[in-house]
């Protein structure tokens, strides 16, 4: 039996339902992909999910690749083999690929609706088949030279890697001193030690792609300090005829000397990568090609993170998603204890613990955040498909770009934390001391989704791109415009009287978060020293309080997400909603138990944020 339970109904509920991509399908960049082909994938991506891809997702834990170190190598299981051929076989990868690479380019909504199924049941699945993505990045930047590597890297099912993080350089990637030496043939020497790699070794494609951060030195005007200062390389592991993409047998000097043991996702190699260090393989120098001519690495690089930055949130809503729906299954099943009513009666039969009030509270929870952060996922790449189709017109839509912008540190950074904190206190919890044991996947779903919350950018790091890049920098335009949107919401009639109550929590929790932002503002104004009575140290307080915003934001647009999808069930059940009376009776349920259980909170968030002062910061450090 698969570990992996989906939500097809839930997916496509947000995709036709809500958001209404029949409109979007079949039309414009997407005239290939129809409503109807779309859900026949869908259809078939599920399955596929939950049986071949979920297949060794147990397996690939209890026996994770090792590192041989005499080979620089970290052979795959079998098991997991199999799920990555089927997935790869089935090339459903190409929906997210440009004509140009062999793709057949589909709305992002349904590629993230994919994503959802795939990453819940084996999201290393989804990483190490991430080559034709990256191929993408390379074509999109790419010179000729690069685009030719590029269609090298899908046609030969090449794998890929983004290469960022040193020893010394984590959530500070500027610090990364890992250098690229001009050679006389315009190629680089790259010569360091990167950490923490995913995907760099394997024995699942006959060639991996390093993208790699590396500085140019000795060269005027480049290479200087900081993030700025860092340019792009391709280095692949082996070298080839650029040309026709043979291999040529020669190893490039780019060596994978360990893998890390890790808590969770095992069978996703985390390796450490020594670039051209003479004393490492076979002493080859490691050699890369600058992509695209320019240097201009970390802005290149920033594709990549933006989209691995939606698929680390994906992947933890996903987990959450299963993680819930299986607990669900064991909670209706389990029996303890007498119903609360018959409480003092001893011979009152034993009940489900659905029955129990505190365990409807906990399913309820992890149903109305798994399926409020699904329509954030889905939500955010209804924004994505503006910008595709904006770009298949030949123009630029620049509110969708700051839309999508805006969220995906709401996508990741709310999304991971939610999701790694509920797996814990509440789906395995369900299960009782049963949650604990191996022979549930609920223990292996909390251990594979804490990485969320710390890659691709710390929960600190994407609370700090919200508010100072993503709020501040855009001059809160994005942010007004979302907030514009919620309360339109809030003045229309939506859910009629049933939603009255909600309707006014959403409007209070929208008021508490924009009085957080206008607090971290006033923090930030307060900060300046040519102001008066300006202290550079008061941006301390906003530090203190990024993360809390980031949180705050995620809840009120979770919160208006959900009603949103309750006002559309809500017009089902007035119809005749026939089969799917209870899924929409559900959909309500979820909305108001959000609403009533999670906004009310931010009063008191917005409260602390206003009372933040310096203490904290004040204080010595023996005293902590
Ligand atoms: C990692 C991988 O953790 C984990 C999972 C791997 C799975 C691999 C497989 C999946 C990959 C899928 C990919 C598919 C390919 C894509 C297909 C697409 C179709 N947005 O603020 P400044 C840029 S990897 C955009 O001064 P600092 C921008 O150019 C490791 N751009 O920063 C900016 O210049 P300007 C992940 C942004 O103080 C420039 O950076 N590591 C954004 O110099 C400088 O900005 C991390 O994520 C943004 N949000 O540096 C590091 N932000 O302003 C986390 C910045 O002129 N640390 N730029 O536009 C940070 O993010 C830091 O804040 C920092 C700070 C490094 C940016
Ligand atoms: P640090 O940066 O040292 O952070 C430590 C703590 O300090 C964190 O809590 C952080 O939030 C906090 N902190 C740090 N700086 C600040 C600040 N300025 N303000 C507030 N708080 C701060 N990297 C790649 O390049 N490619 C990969 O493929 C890749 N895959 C990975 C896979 C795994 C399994 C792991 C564990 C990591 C991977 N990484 C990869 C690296 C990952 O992106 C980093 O671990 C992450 O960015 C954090 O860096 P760090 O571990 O050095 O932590």
């Amino acid at each position: 039996m698969s570990h992996y339970k989906s939500n097809l109904r839930d997916i496509e509920f947000n995709l036709f339902e809500v958001l209404r991509r029949d409109e979007v399908l079949g039309t414009g960049p997407f005239e290939e992909v129809d409503t109807d082909t779309a859900k026949a994938i869908l259809g078939e991506v599920d399955r596929l999910a939950r049986e071949d891809l979920a297949a060794s997702y147990e397996d690939s834990d209890r026996n994770p690749p090792t590192f041989d170190v005499e080979t620089s190598t970290a052979d795959m299981p079998e098991s997991f083999k199999k799920s990555y051929k089927a997935w790869m076989d089935a090339e459903y990868w190409r929906l997210s690929l440009p004509a140009e690479l062999g793709g057949q380019p589909a709305p992002s909504t349904l590629n993230w609706a994919l994503g959802e199924l795939v990453l819940g049941a084996n999201a290393p699945v989804w990483m190490y088949a991430c080559g034709p993505s990256f191929a993408s990045i390379v074509h999109r930047n790419g010179n000729d030279r690069d685009k030719r590597i590029a269609e090298h890297m899908v046609e030969r099912g090449w794998g890929a890697t983004m290469v960022l993080t040193e020893p010394d350089a984590g959530s500070d990637v500027g610090a990364g001193r890992t250098k690229a030496t001009l050679q006389d043939d315009g190629s680089w020497h790259i010569e360091g030690v990167k950490r923490f790699i995913t995907s760099a070794e394997h024995d699942m494609s006959e060639n991996i792609v390093h993208l790699v951060l590396a500085r140019p030195v000795g060269i005027e005007g480049v290479g200087g300090p900081g993030t700025k200062g860092l340019s792009l390389f391709i280095v692949p592991k082996w070298h080839f005829d650029h040309e026709t993409g043979e291999l040529t047998g020669e190893r490039n000097g780019a060596y994978v000397t360990n893998v890390e043991k890790k808590m969770g996702i095992k069978v996703s190699n985390t390796c450490e990568v020594t670039f051209g260090d003479s004393a490492v393989g076979g002493g080859e120098p490691a050699q890369g090609w600058l992509l695209g001519e320019v240097h201009n690495g970390i802005a290149q690089m920033f594709q990549v993170i933006e989209n691995a930055r939606m698929m680390v949130g994906t992947k933890a809503i996903a987990t959450l998603s299963t993680g819930y729906l299986n607990a669900l299954d064991y909670a209706k099943q389990r029996l303890q204890g007498p119903d609360l009513t018959q409480a003092s009666d001893k011979t009152a039969p034993r009940v489900p613990i659905t029955h129990h009030p505190d365990v409807r509270r906990s399913l309820m929870t992890q149903k109305s955040f798994a399926e409020a952060m699904r329509s954030l996922v889905l939500y955010t790449a209804s924004w994505q498909d503006r910008v595709q189709v904006a770009e298949f017109n030949g123009e630029k839509d620049e509110l969708a770009e700051r839309v999508n912008d805006l969220l995906l540190p709401i996508v990741k950074g709310y999304g991971s934390e939610r999701s790694w904190v509920l797996l814990g206190t509440e789906s395995l919890q369900t299960y009782g001391g049963s949650g604990f044991l191996q022979e549930y996947p609920v223990e292996q779903y909390v251990r594979d989704a804490k990485i969320d919350t710390l890659y691709e950018g710390t929960t600190a790091i994407q609370g700090q791109d919200l508010f100072f890049r993503k709020i501040v920098k855009d001059q809160a335009a994005a942010l007004g415009f979302l907030a514009g949107e919620i309360t339109a919401f809030l003045d229309s009639e939506a859910g009629n009287g049933r939603l009255k109550v909600e309707r006014g929590l959403l409007a209070q929790g929208l008021e508490d978060a924009q009085a957080m932002v206008g607090t971290l503002i006033n923090q930030l104004m307060s900060a300046d020293p040519n102001a008066e009575g300006g202290d550079v140290r008061n941006i301390y307080k906003v530090g203190l309080n990024t993360s809390r915003l980031l949180m705050a934001l995620g809840d009120v647009v979770c919160a208006w997400l959900l009603l949103r999808g309750a006002e559309v069930a809500l017009e089902k059940l007035a119809g005749d909603s026939g089969r799917d009376q209870a899924f929409y009776e559900g959909k309500v349920a979820a909305a108001q138990f959000f609403a009533r259980n999670v906004l009310p909170k931010l009063s008191a968030e917005r409260a602390i944020a206003e009372a933040t002062d310096l203490s904290v910061m004040d204080l010595a450090e023996e005293s902590f």
